[in-house]
């Protein structure tokens, strides 16, 4: 079988690049079986502390693979394939227990944007850009971009990006919200190793606590949160990060983070 899904580990990081760029890497369900494999080997590798995503070629990822689906048959139904496939890689890159940079190299279309929005820091080359592509065809937004949007856009953006499905420029979703930085074509994969392999020399056990508490602050009250956070600072405060960041803190030098 062709390499639909590349994975590299460097030093701390590991590197998954979807890798069907005849087709702006869209989603059939091999790449998907290999995607989830990629994304379950870097969770559960200790050597690894951070994940970068990215696509091959001139796309990010074009969203589901239509040629997979014959317009012919009455009633194809996408739901358990979207819960087979889909769902399991979504959610372990949200509870994944380390960063995952998501580095979108080009367009980033219908589940291939929820792919991008999945990512805790989502870097963005100049050319890329974002499409809601699922009205376009009749259908509607999945893998996480009804959740992503709103959260991340508002409202008022989330119903426009989803009902309009215009495509956006990588600048016009940085206004938007959903790209933390847009970077010069040729420099994205560069910069985004670097940030993978800055994250990766952090305290891995707090920015797992971290998101932790991100993934839940928008479901909870102030009181619920703030209860949550004493709970997970209690246990970052017994990491042996916590200890190594306050010596290195007192004695005026750069803290070295084991990642325990
Ligand atoms: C493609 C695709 C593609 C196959 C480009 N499939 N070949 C739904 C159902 C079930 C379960 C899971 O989830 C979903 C959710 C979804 O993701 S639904 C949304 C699916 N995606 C789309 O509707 C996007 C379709 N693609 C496009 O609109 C355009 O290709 C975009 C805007 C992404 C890029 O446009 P261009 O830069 O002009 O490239 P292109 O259209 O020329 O595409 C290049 C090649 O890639 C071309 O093949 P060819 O052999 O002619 O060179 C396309 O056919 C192929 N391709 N997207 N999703």
């Amino acid at each position: 079988m062709a390499d639909e899904v590349l994975s590299r580990i460097d030093g701390a990081v590991q590197t998954i690049t979807l890798n069907r760029p005849d087709s702006l890497n869209a989603l059939n369900e091999a790449l998907m079986i290999d995607l989830r494999a990629a994304v379950e080997s870097a969770r559960d590798n200790a050597q690894v502390r951070a994940l970068v995503i990215t696509g091959a070629g001139r796309g990010f990822c074009a969203g589901a693979d239509l040629s997979s689906f014959d317009p012919n048959v009455p009633h194809n139904d996408p739901a358990p394939l979207l819960r087979q496939r889909y769902h399991p890689v979504i959610e372990a890159i949200r509870a994944m227990a380390k960063p995952v940079i998501t580095a979108v190299n080009g367009v980033a279309a219908g589940a291939g944007m929820s792919l991008a929005l999945a990512g805790d820091v989502v870097l963005a080359g100049q050319s890329a850009s974002f499409l809601q592509a699922f009205a376009k065809i009749g259908l509607i937004p999945d893998a996480g971009s009804t959740y992503f949007l709103p959260r991340y856009a508002g409202e008022v953006r989330a119903r426009a990006l989803a009902l309009l499905a215009d495509r956006v420029s990588a600048t016009d979703a940085e206004r938007f919200g959903l790209v933390w930085k847009v970077l010069p074509d040729d420099q994205l994969a560069n910069e985004a190793a670097k940030l993978a392999a800055h994250m990766s020399a952090q305290p891995t056990r707090a920015y797992a606590l971290i998101k932790q508490a991100l993934n839940a602050s928008l479901d909870n009250s102030l009181s619920q949160q703030l209860e949550l956070e004493a709970t997970l600072q209690s246990q970052a405060s017994k990491t042996q990060d916590f200890r190594e960041g306050v010596s290195a803190f007192l004695a005026k030098r750069t803290p070295k983070f084991s990642g325990n």
